[in-house]
């Protein structure tokens, strides 16, 4: 059977994810950024029969686009999409239309959503892909999560989990790997059981030590939120930082991935006043970028030439 399993890359919400519907349907990877979404959609043929969309929130700028690749798709396989991203009641409406079933709950990861779309086919294991999903994407204090983190030994999911999360951070820009994560992970290897994760972690522990001095140095305070420019790979990470260092409830990182244009991360604290993923995309939105993603994690795309609007518009809001 001919089938696709397309998922988030960037972080190990999306790479459990991967992993479980990889065991569940076999098929075969395509991860992908929010980005390159729909030209990963496009490379799934007409024959194929069985796909699955995991944690990459959809509901954005170019959701026209993404919906006709959909319904391309499912006129001839079974579609599941699984996200927990902010997603519209007319956009869920619209792809059930195409005959896509549609597993959404903002409450929980897009790994639990995964796990309990597959739980009968799935091995016992797949229960720590879960929470590793779950605790790098900070939702295991969800529903799900938490009966399931009851179930074993809550330091051992935490160690895993970090020491994946970590490993990522270290060595994602490196061609195959998370690609062969994925593929252990489908396997029901345990992280630390896999080659090179352990090393790679500690590694990362050095780094980002660094990279909080670095953070304290190049970051600038705009009212209550604090950015910079960064070359880092994980955006998230220095978004985070940023907020400890300024003392700020919101961090937001820019980095120039494509001439022109800064992709964006925002993390907010308990203390931000706003749903940080409704709220950039409204403001990205307007300035001729596009935004989404959850109350205190989010992200978006601007051309560079409107980042100062941008982090103005936000500061004014937060
Ligand atoms: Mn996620």
């Amino acid at each position: 059977m001919k089938s696709y399993c397309i998922t988030h890359r960037k972080d190990i919400d999306g790479l459990a994810s991967g992993s479980m519907s990889v065991a569940a349907t076999g098929g075969e990877l395509l991860l992908s950024d929010y980005d390159d979404m729909v030209d990963n959609l496009r490379k799934v043929p007409d024959d194929a029969e069985r796909v699955v969309v995991t944690d990459l929130g959809a509901d954005s700028a170019d959701f026209a686009q993404f919906l006709g690749e959909m319904q391309r798709v499912a006129r001839h396989a079974r579609v599941t999409y699984i996200d927990h991203h902010y997603m519209s009641d007319p956009a869920k409406r619209k792809l059930r239309k195409a005959g896509v079933q549609v597993v959404h709950d903002v409450r929980e990861c897009a790994s639990m959503l995964t796990y309990r779309t597959f739980r009968d086919v799935l091995p016992e294991g797949a229960r720590l892909n879960a929470l590793c999903g779950a605790v790098t994407d900070y939702m295991d204090d969800s529903p799900m999560a938490r009966k399931l983190m009851e179930k074993g030994d809550r330091h051992f999911v935490l160690l895993e989990a970090t020491m994946l999360s970590l490993a990522l951070g270290n060595r994602a820009e490196e061609a195959g790997f998370p690609e062969m994560v994925v593929a252990e992970l489908a396997a029901m290897k345990l992280p630390h059981e896999i080659a090179g994760v352990p090393e790679a972690a500690v590694r990362q522990l050095g780094k980002e030590e660094a990279l909080g001095d670095e953070v304290k140095k190049g970051g600038k305070k705009l009212g209550r939120l604090a950015y910079m420019v960064t070359s880092q790979y994980s955006t998230g990470n220095v978004a985070k930082l940023l907020i400890g260092a300024f003392d700020v409830p919101v961090g937001v990182s820019m980095k120039e991935k494509n001439p022109g244009w800064y992709e964006v991360s925002l993390r907010g604290t308990s203390e931000c006043k706003v749903h940080l993923g409704r709220t950039i995309a409204k403001v990205a939105g307007s300035l001729g970028g596009s935004g989404g993603g959850h109350r205190k994690a989010a992200g978006c795309r601007v051309p560079t030439s409107r980042a100062d609007e941008m982090l103005k518009a936000l500061s004014k809001r937060v």
